[in-house]
């Protein structure tokens, strides 16, 4: 059987990410690119074992009525990293950038640059999915094995920050059981894809993690 093993980077990713939130939140409206800001990135086997699901979240603690107008920006790329040779250089990318309404995807592919700049890998597998408004319900796409998906959606992100300020600040040991979801009510803007895990090598570990680039 095929098996995949995510490494435990994706943890440290999601919590350097609240923290971007939270400095975000602070700092919010005023800082420039706001619509970049990645607030987590999961990966997790799907329901169809045979296949990876990424997601990528942006733009976090978005309000109701903030959700309604939110869009992804058009000179924002989003790029999912997977390195499959444990050397923490991308072996593939899968890309995905808005255009009136709808996301196009890209990849996975063998990526033409790594680090720090990203090229568009037009020539990679590419698919594409109307953005799903807000309130409505998912427009999942399908091309070639994959699936697809943008769009708002409710922050799966639990975190009870004020029960962590007390355990930082000495007052408390732990958290509660149940805690209090600081995000609840919040949305993000969600890219999904879900890939065959053999459009990625098959089997290993792999390492993956996610940037958001804007076009200079
Ligand atoms: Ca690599
Ligand atoms: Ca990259």
């Amino acid at each position: 059987m095929k098996t995949m093993k995510i490494i435990l980077g994706i943890g440290a990713l999601s919590i350097a990410g609240f923290f971007m939130v939270a400095a975000d939140h602070i700092d919010a409206p005023a800082v420039k690119g706001g619509t970049s800001d990645i607030t987590d990135f999961y990966a997790f086997q799907g329901e169809d074992t045979s296949n990876l699901v990424f997601v990528a979240n942006v733009q976090g603690l978005l309000s109701p009525s903030a959700s309604n107008d939110a869009m992804f920006d058009e000179n924002t790329l989003i790029e999912i990293n997977i390195d499959t040779n444990d050397d923490k250089i991308e072996d593939w990318v899968i890309q995905a950038i808005p255009r009136d309404g709808k996301m196009y995807f890209f990849g996975p592919v063998k990526p033409s640059t790594t680090g720090l700049n990203s090229a568009i890998e037009t020539a990679g597998t590419t698919g594409m999915v109307d953005i799903t408004p807000y309130g409505s319900e998912a427009i999942i796409g399908n091309s070639n094995g994959m699936k697809l998906f943008a769009g708002p959606r409710d922050d799966p992100f639990f975190m009870d920050f004020a029960q962590y300020t007390e355990i930082i600040a000495g007052n408390a040991s732990g958290f509660n059981s149940p805690g209090s979801d600081t995000f609840a009510g919040t949305n993000v803007m969600s890219v999904v894809v879900e890939v065959p895990k053999s459009m990625l090598g098959g089997s290993g570990t792999i390492n993956t993690w996610v940037e958001s680039k804007t076009k200079q």
